[in-house]
């Protein structure tokens, strides 16, 4: 399945790993690019030297490309916008922001660029600052969203940029990679789908959370904050949202509040203090599968999709 993107960052398949806060680590993003789509590393809130050693574990797991996502907001986004160049890193994605002042000495050290957006203005801006291609994400993804939805963000994008397009937002199987097609993306990029992988190194706990969620399972916290994050309905969301809702809670009462929360979901599958970040997807994520068998299904779907055509009354 060749596309422009498969083209651009030399992957078998035009699917991207999303770049998932203390989730997407070496084991996960070497099961991917070892699968044929992209495996990204995500940089998150840590410290260089913890980022250095994920990406050198990746490299002993697969010789095929894959990718670091940078998250804007992180205290060390200036160590790990030079540590990309230092360890020759191919692809850089950006999340929670605009990487304006980094694009220049990315682009000049060869790195394939491709920031999330969440609008056409956003994208605008990115492709003349030098971006290869764009992540337009709608507001049904998990963790830190915009205000847009995948299916009027995805065409708008489109119009808007000449580079190519990747489709995010509430794709978790081959129909949600067939309609992102149709909307004009060239690719596609999955998160809540890889949580459930394999090779994802999460607490099962987490994993079953999502195995068993149901459509209306997420929700969104933080918009108080400026920065509203999706996430599986949980203890720890009712409490966030009730403390948002007193207006006698202080913003920094509430990002310490917030402060950790996606760390214990993760790493302890802390069910009372946990945020477990989670897209609109979850609902469609019924089993747990080895990063290659995701991959396989999803392309096999999206074949067959597109290939049954509409389903028109005779
Ligand atoms: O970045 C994400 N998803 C994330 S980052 C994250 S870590 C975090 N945890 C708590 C609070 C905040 C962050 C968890 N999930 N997705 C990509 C994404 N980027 N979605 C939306 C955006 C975005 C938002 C604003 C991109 C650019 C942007 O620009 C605004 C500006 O003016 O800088």
């Amino acid at each position: 399945m060749k596309t422009i993107i498969t083209e651009l960052l030399g992957i078998e398949y035009p699917i991207l790993q999303g770049g998932m806060a203390w989730v997407a680590n070496a084991s996960l993003a070497g099961a991917v690019s070892n699968a044929g789509g992209l495996g990204i590393i995500a940089a998150a809130n840590a410290p260089v030297e913890v980022v250095r050693e994920e990406i050198r574990k990746t490299r002993e797991l697969t010789e095929k490309p894959f990718g670091v996502n940078i998250m804007l907001m992180s205290p060390f986004v200036d160590d790990i916008a030079k540590l990309v160049i230092e360890e020759n890193i191919k692809v850089v994605t950006t999340g929670a922001g605009l990487p304006t002042k980094y694009m220049k000495d990315w682009t000049a050290a060869g790195i394939t660029v491709i920031p999330v957006v969440p609008s056409s203005g956003m994208a605008k801006m990115v492709q003349r600052s030098g971006a290869s291609a764009v992540i337009a994400e709608g507001g049904e993804a998990g963790g830190h969203i915009g205000e847009l939805n995948t299916m009027p963000l995805v065409p708008q994008v489109c119009d808007a940029v000449d580079i190519p397009v990747i489709a995010a937002g509430g794709i978790a199987d081959g129909r949600g990679i067939a309609a992102a097609f149709m909307l004009g993306a060239s690719g596609v990029q999955l998160g809540t789908r890889f949580l459930v992988a394999r090779e994802c190194t999460i607490h099962q706990t987490y994993k079953d959370k999502i195995l068993t969620a149901k459509d209306i399972d997420t929700m969104t916290t933080g918009k108080r904050l400026g920065h509203p994050v999706r996430a599986l309905k949980s203890p720890f969301t009712r409490a966030f949202l009730k403390n948002e809702n007193d207006c006698t809670k202080s913003i920094e009462e509430l990002e310490a509040f917030g402060s950790g929360a996606l760390r214990k979901a993760v790493q302890e599958g802390d069910n009372k203090n946990g945020c477990f970040m989670a897209g609109q997807s979850s609902g469609l994520v019924k089993k747990e599968q080895a990063a290659e068998e995701i991959i396989q299904e999803l392309i096999a779907q999206t074949k067959e999709v597109l290939s049954g055509g509409i389903k028109w009354v005779k």
